[in-house]
Formats: C-alpha cells, structure tokens, sequence
C-alpha cells in the first residue's frame, strides 16, 4: 500500500506546478541532448515546462526570464550563457518570490540567495583530468599543445581552461602554443583548427588537441584529416562531454579521451525543487553530477550505441 501510494503521490506533487527554463540554444550535441532530456523528465514528474531558446545571446535569456516571472511560473531554471551580468533580473525573480535553478553553468555573483541551487559539474576539475590523462599519455616527450575554448565568458570554458592549466603547469615538456575560442560548435571548431594548422607547419608542430567540448574536437578532427594527418595518432585529441560522435571517433582512433558530462541536470533540479515546495527542504548550493574519463580502453563502440538514441 505504501509503495502504491509512492507511486499515485509522486506524479500528483508536481502536476500543477509550471518551470519556465531558459535554455542557450543548441550549440553543440550536448545542448541538444540536454534539452531532450529535460522534457523526458518533467514529463515524467507532469510538470508543464516551457522552454524559451536564446540562441546563444543573454539578452534574449533577460527577456525569456522577464517573461517567465510576468506569467507567474513556479520556477525558472536558467542554462547561463555567460557568467556575469544575471544579478538584476535574479532580484527581479526573488522579489516575485520564484526560486531560481541553475543548470549546467554557473555564475558571478556576491548574493547566492539570487538562485536556489546550481546542478552543474566541477568544470575545473574535467579540465585537470583532461590536462592529467595528457600529461600521462605523453610522457616526457615534447609535447606543443592547441586549445579550442568555448564560449567567451562562459563558465565552462573559463574553467576548463584553468583545470587543463593547472594540471599541465608543473610538466615543462607540455606547453599551449595556441588557443582561442571555437564558441562549443562543430563548425568554428573547425574553422579554428584550419587556422591552427595553417600557422603551425601544415599542423606537423602540434602534438595534441584539446577542445573544451567534443563537438569543437569533431569538427577539428575533419580539419586535421582534410590536411592529410591523421587524427588520435599524429595529433592526440581530447576533449569533454561524452556525446555519441566523440565514442565513434575514439572506436575509429581519430580522438583519444573524453570526459562525461551528464545531460541530465534537469532531473536533480525538478527533485530538488518538489522537495523544496513541498517539505521546505532547502538543497545545498551545489548539486555536482559526476564526471568520469573515457578512452579507447572503455569500449567506445558500446558507449556509442548506448548514447546514440538519448536525443543528442
Ligand atoms: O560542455 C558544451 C555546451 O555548459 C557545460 O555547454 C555546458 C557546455 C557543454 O555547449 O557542449
């Protein structure tokens, strides 16, 4: 009877209950997958969701959340473009009394109580374990590093970049010679490689690649292969998400490690917000979902069939 009466509760808690979600757009594969995912699970918990793309400009995420707060939602989750600038429209939020979930990035600010949880990674920490398993893999070899970074300001790429630095800082044989932004697409990924390639030597001074998302690394790859080297082998390739691409990639050898990222942030949130309406139970600041290396040696072709119907 109880287990019964689980069942018929937990769908009726969150029945009346309205989130507007702000999302970036669909950038990259993750993105995509992430939106999927979030649908799949208010749906599940019945909750009406309504998502507003931004198309990669924060400006239209003020005016999705401005929007939100005039229909009177029940909560707002924001995927934040970039890092600062969210504290205006967040009092706005709170002084509506609607409480506020992060997902995925995270922000600048000096007042936490603007948002109610964050559900994102430790984005420092897929850098380190990025900058870690090179720095293994190389050795003492030489080691001339390119780095594709995501979006300019955006906590992600902010972050990946410190961890991958700090990881390779005490190993003088691995230096970045180069590195700018690739904004987390397939096709600035590529364009940005070509550049690389073309101001290294035909790309025969790079040892390694490393992108801050896989989506960057797969549009990378097709440059480095359209300048007759081969991927995985002549110029080492990782990179961070875990999308079905990057598994194929590394179950053909043309990129060598991953890091996981979970498309799932939604779930945790949706959780934490049932518990918080309901019971008052106030979640910690962060809520980190896991991040684990993947290589050649984690059956790649088995993790592609596994991903490749999940909406990415
Ligand atoms: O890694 C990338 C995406 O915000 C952590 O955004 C996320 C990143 C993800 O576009 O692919």
């Amino acid at each position: 009877a109880t287990a019964l009466a689980a069942v018929l509760a937990a769908p009726a808690l969150a029945a009346d209950l309205t989130v507007g979600f702000s999302q970036i757009g669909s950038e990259s594969g993750w993105r995509a997958a992430e939106t999927s995912v979030t649908k799949i699970e208010a749906e599940k918990r019945g909750i009406d969701l309504k998502i507003a793309d931004a198309q990669q400009k924060q400006e239209n995420q003020l005016k999705a959340v401005r929007s939100f707060i005039a229909q009177g939602v029940d909560a707002i989750f924001i995927a934040p473009v970039v890092a600062t600038g969210w504290d205006n429209v967040l009092e706005e939020a709170k002084d509506a009394e609607i409480p506020v979930i992060l997902l995925d990035r995270t922000i600048d600010t000096a007042d936490d109580s603007l948002y109610l949880t964050a559900v994102t990674s430790d984005t420092v920490h897929e850098g380190r374990v990025a900058g870690e398993w090179l720095a293994k893999t190389v050795g003492d070899k030489d080691c001339s590093i390119v780095e594709l970074q995501g979006t300019v300001g955006s906590s992600p790429a902010i972050n990946r970049k410190k961890g991958f630095d700090e990881a390779i800082a005490s190993h003088a044989n691995l230096k970045i010679i180069r590195t700018q932004t690739g904004d987390f697409t397939r096709t600035k990924g590529k364009e940005v490689m070509e550049s690389f390639i073309k101001a290294e030597n035909g790309g025969k001074n790079i040892c390694a690649l490393y992108a801050h998302n896989d989506d960057m690394a797969v549009g990378a790859i097709q440059a480095i292969k359209e300048a007759g080297l081969k991927p995985g082998t002549d110029i080492l390739v990782v990179s961070i998400d875990a999308v079905p691409d990057i598994f194929k990639a590394i179950a053909d050898g043309e990129a060598n490690a991953t890091v996981e990222l979970t498309p799932n942030m939604a779930g945790p949130a949706f959780d934490a917000l049932i518990a918080f309406r309901d019971a008052g139970t106030k979640p910690p600041k962060w809520i980190q979902t896991e991040s684990k290396l993947y290589t050649a040696a984690d059956d790649p072709a088995g993790e592609y069939e596994a991903r490749k119907n999940l909406g990415y």
